[in-house]
Formats: C-alpha cells, structure tokens, sequence
C-alpha cells in the first residue's frame, strides 16, 4: 500500500553546489525524511536516469519514498515510487495510466482551485503553497498563508504537503492548520548540516504524530 509521507526533502543542486543529490538524499535519509523528491531543471536525461537510480536504491534501503519532479520519463526509467507533478507540467490522469494505480502522484496547488484540480485528477497528495515567502523557486506564485492552507485542508480530502519557506520554527503552525506534512528546499538542502537539520525537522513534525 502505498502511503504518502510527512517529510519531504526536494534535493536541489542549484541553490547550492556543495552537496550532490545522493549526498543529499543519503543525508536527509539519515536525518529521518520519508521521502525524497528529485528536483532537478534540466540537464542531460541519461545524468538525470543514472542519478534517480542511485537515489531510488538509497531510498529503497531505508523505505523511504522516492518521487521524482516534473519528469515522468525520469521516474519510469529509475522505477521511483512516484512523480510530483505542477500545473502546468505532465497531466496528472495520463500520468496515472503510465504509472498504474500504485504510484503515489503529488500535483502542486498555491489555490483552493489547483488542489481541487489535482483531487479530481486523481492525484494521491497536494504539494500546497507557498505557504511562506520564499526565494527557492523564482514562479512559486503568491504566498499564500495559512488561512488559505487551511480552507484547503478543509476542502480537500488528501494529505496536504504545505510547501514554501517552511522551517522548523513554522512547522507547528503548519501542522496546526490541518496539513499532513511538509516539502522542504533550502531548510535542509542550503543547511551547514543537512542532516542535522532534517532532523530538526523530523521532530518539530513529531507532535503531529
Ligand atoms: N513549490 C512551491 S514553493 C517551492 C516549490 C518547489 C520552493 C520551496 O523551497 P523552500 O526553500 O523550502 O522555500
Ligand atoms: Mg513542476
């Protein structure tokens, strides 16, 4: 049974260059991360296969979920667990026919509008936001706050990942407005310590438990 996980580490090797995405995903896999999101824009496809794979088998070890950003083809190629899907990207009911029913698809949502889309597209979580002011993604779209994330927790019956400037401080609202966890960029991957800091993460979600 698949299941969609609380922490969501996205590996990112633009923001930063001192880690690669299998360092990353070794680390936040120590750190306590349930799931791991490949996020890669551009590059060369076979970099992007090899790379998924090694991090699919480091993910597969620890039971953790690998899911891959944007590209189906990726994901079909290093048979990872899922995709995580935008708007504007793969839509989600083809990528569902790809994947089979056994994949866990995420879609991005910054309105009650988008999540509702990616409810009745058949998608298994809502990646929502961003929640907070962030400079990790340059077309996140408007910060959308927690009263919005609320409303959506409320309307939308999928676990909802908020997403965007989450940290450790703001995790406990975020978990106190309704959503099932958390994706994370820069508070773990442009960290001194990226697996100290999934594990401070990994407890603040703990009373959520
Ligand atoms: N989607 C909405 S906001 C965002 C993405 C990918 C960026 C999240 O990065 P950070 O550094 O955790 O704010
Ligand atoms: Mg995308």
């Amino acid at each position: 049974m698949k299941q969609v996980g609380r922490l969501h580490v996205l590996t990112d090797t633009a923001l930063q260059t001192r880690f690669s995405h299998v360092d990353l995903t070794r680390l936040a896999i120590a750190g306590g991360a349930d799931t791991i999101q490949f996020r890669q824009k551009g590059g060369a496809t076979r970099e992007m296969i090899q790379v998924a794979k090694e991090m699919k088998a480091l993910c597969r070890e620890a039971g953790a979920n690998f899911i891959v950003n944007d590209r189906i083809d990726v994901a079909i190629a290093s048979r990872a667990d899922g995709v995580h899907l935008g708007q504007d990207d793969f839509p989600i009911p083809l990528a569902r026919k790809l994947l089979g029913k056994g994949a866990i698809i995420g879609g991005s949502a910054v309105t009650l509008e988008d999540a509702n889309k990616c409810h009745s597209e058949g998608a298994d979580y809502v990646g929502f936001g961003p929640v907070y002011p962030t400079t990790s993604k340059d077309d996140a779209g408007p910060v959308t706050g927690l009263a919005l994330l609320k409303e959506v927790v409320a309307n939308i019956p999928l676990p909802i990942i908020a997403i965007g400037g989450v940290s450790t401080e703001n995790t406990p609202e975020v978990l106190k407005a309704g959503a099932r966890g958390i994706a994370i960029i820069s508070a773990v991957c442009c960290q001194p310590d990226p697996e100290k800091a999934t594990r401070d993460l990994y407890r603040a979600l703990q009373p959520g438990i």
